[in-house]
């Protein structure tokens, strides 16, 4: 690692550019110069290397096999069907595994080399999709629930969260100029950059739209979420604001912790902006520049109090939150199958295992799938019929794909398609098979202590067998693995959680429920898989024989007594009178239990 301090390194870029240039250039390496890889992640880019790899070439003195993970800034995970069919072609021409949907809805490709950089960030940039500030110490990409049945709730918010993405960019020309040959006015000297100041936050900063009774976005788990509360024809009439949620711990470290958002009021949609803005310049201002680790909201919220920094937001906003309006959150998964939206289209909800959409996968049956060539087929069919332009896919939160806008009259033939190519994974998938999370982890991310996206399916399955034996196998459980506790797959809102340890083992974490408003707690420390099964198997035998209807697991846990969360981890909602907007899904997925 570099030398430098990050902030240093911001500091002394000119505006994000560093040597990036130079680092590209050079032939001798697959890697970049030291500072510019931290550089590099403010243009949506990693430099990794395939850890798979890694003793091979050591011992075959050979530097690591380096690459590069591509991460996209699509607010609320939109792109339309020609956009899809780019990406497609970016993918299969530059990088390996395929496409992934990330649990922000953006896409990540893995595996670009570095002489083929440039050439992938000007298709991407192409396709009019960018990665500017999908990483670095900034505002990441904008989270939207994938709601597609209150379709025009979504536009509005897809609107606003695309219009807060743009607002909070970086100002710097850097990326345009690095990736897009844009030329650098010579006398223009530093560009100002107001919002971020010269050394930027003092780490990621993320924000998510929800629109309740679904918490897909996992809103309490954003640096700042924005929870939609509309009349009762779906307009949007504000939002309740969170701030300081974030999931990201070290092990063995008590000062690091993951936080839910706390709810501090209520906003108009056309105070949304300025209320963002107050909130990202106070944590510019007073976020920790020390210490690393503790440079998330959540610490200089939890450090300083949370009445201190809602009289500050409130100051720099130029007015007063009032209380937050009534919301239930009834899930935190998606709903799959085809659905009905408000405007009669027609939306198609699909599973994606782990987001990874590649031909040849397993899904988890031991079946190959072909998944990119089914969504190839898929988005072509809709740009020959697409009369309207409506039809998109939607990513969501959860790593999963909604083809939202579909003609009506097409359906028929989607579904071909989704059956042919092994995309109706779905409609015979456990309900603990489809909310399941698992984040990126072996090969590509360095931060990976165990493996998680590729272990999946095969944990799925033994868990699977499990509910089986105790005659339970339709048990709707939220389960999340993390290779490292990080987060990313925001494992302490799992109702089951593993964390990873080390290869192969993993703190075991209970108790969350599905709505995304309590965390889990540790159960076990360090275990391995059979372990693991041992310990839930008990759990498993009394839930069967001891839940009331509908109680979710999480919830059973925690009214047996296994395991106590602190009423700090809670998030309560605010009792709404009338009943939150029915929902219109015309395909009944077998065994899904929306409790
Ligand atoms: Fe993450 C770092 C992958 C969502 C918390 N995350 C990483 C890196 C870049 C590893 C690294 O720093 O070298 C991972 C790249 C792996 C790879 O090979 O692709 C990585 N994070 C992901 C993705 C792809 C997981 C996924 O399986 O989908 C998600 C991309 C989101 C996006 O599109 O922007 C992803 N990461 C999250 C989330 C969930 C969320 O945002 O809703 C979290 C927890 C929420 C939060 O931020 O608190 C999360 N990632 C982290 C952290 C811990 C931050 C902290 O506060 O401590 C790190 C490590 C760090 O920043 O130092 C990290
Ligand atoms: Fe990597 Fe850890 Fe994030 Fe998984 S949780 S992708 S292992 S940083």
């Amino acid at each position: 690692m570099s030398t430098h301090s990050v902030e240093d390194i911001k500091h002394e870029s000119h505006r994000l550019r560093g040597s990036l240039l130079e680092s590209l250039a050079d032939p001798v390496t697959g890697a970049l110069r030291e500072d510019d890889q931290t550089l590099i992640k403010y243009h949506g880019s990693y430099q990794q290397d395939q850890r798979d790899f890694r003793d091979e070439r050591r011992a075959a003195k050979l530097e690591p096999a380096y690459s590069f993970m591509i991460r996209t800034r699509t607010p609320g995970g939109v792109v339309t069907p020609q956009q899809w069919l780019q990406l497609d072609a970016i993918a299969t021409t530059y990088a390996e595994r395929g496409l992934r949907i990330t649990t922000r809805q953006a896409f990540q490709l893995h595996g670009v080399i570095k002489s083929e950089l440039k050439a992938t960030m000007q298709a991407i940039n192409a396709a009019l999709i960018d990665t500017l500030a999908a990483c670095g110490d900034v505002n990441r990409n904008v989270a939207v629930a994938a709601n597609p049945q209150l379709s025009a709730a979504h536009a509005a918010l897809h609107a606003q969260a695309a219009a807060l993405s743009e607002h909070l960019l970086p100002n710097t020309r850097a990326y345009y100029e690095i990736w897009l040959d844009e030329e650098r006015v010579a006398s223009s000297g530093e560009e100002a950059e107001p919002i971020y100041g010269a050394r930027y936050l003092p780490r990621k900063f993320k924000i998510g739209f929800a629109i309740p009774p679904y918490n897909d976005v996992d809103v309490f788990a954003q640096d700042l979420g924005f929870i939609a509360i509309l009349d009762e024809r779906g307009s949007v009439l504000g939002y309740n604001v969170t701030v300081g949620g974030g999931m990201g711990a070290t092990h063995g470290d008590p000062e690091t912790y993951p936080r839910l958002g706390s709810v501090i009021g209520f906003v108009a949609p056309d105070q949304v902006i300025a209320i963002a803005e107050a909130i990202v310049t106070t944590q510019r201002d007073y976020g920790n520049r020390d210490v690393r680790k503790r440079a998330r909201l959540k610490y200089t919220i939890d450090d300083r109090g949370l009445d201190w920094f809602k009289l500050e937001i409130e100051r720099r906003a130029g007015f007063s939150l009032p209380p937050a309006r009534p919301f239930v959150f009834e899930h935190n998964g998606d709903r799959f199958g085809w659905s009905e939206g408000e405007d009669g289209r027609a939306h198609l909800t699909l599973r994606i295992p782990a987001g990874r959409i590649v031909d040849g996968a397993l899904d988890g049956r031991g079946d190959a799938v072909r998944h990119l060539s089914g969504l190839r087929a898929i988005a072509r069919l809709l740009l020959e019929d697409d009369r309207d332009d409506r039809a998109e896919f939607r990513m969501t939160p959860n790593q999963n794909l909604v083809i939202a806008g579909i003609a009506p009259e097409l359906r028929a033939r989607v579904d071909a398609l989704i059956a042919e190519f092994g995309l109706d994974g779905y409609r015979a998938a456990s309900p603990l098979r489809r909310n399941a999370l698992a984040c990126v982890a072996f090969p590509t991310c360095g931060l990976a202590m165990a493996e998680a996206e590729r272990y999946l399916p095969d944990l799925i399955s033994k868990v699977e067998a499990l509910l089986a034996r105790h005659g339970i196998a339709d048990a709707p459980i939220h389960l999340r693995i993390s290779g490292c506790p990080n987060g990313c797959s925001r494992p302490y809102l799992g109702e089951i959680a593993l964390v990873g340890k080390a290869p192969g083992r993993y703190n075991l974490m209970l108790g969350a429920d599905h709505r995304g408003q309590r965390l889990n707690t540790l159960y076990r420390d360090n275990i391995a898989e059979t372990d693991i099964l041992s310990a839930l198997d008990p759990l498993f035998a009394d839930y069967a024989g001891e839940r009331t209807q509908d109680e979710g697991f999480g919830d059973f846990l925690v009214r047996r007594g296994v395991v106590a969360i602190p009423e700090r981890d809670v998030r309560r909602a605010i009792p709404i009178e009338h009943a939150p907007i029915e929902h219109a899904l015309i395909e009944h997925v077998p065994t899904e239990a929306l409790t």
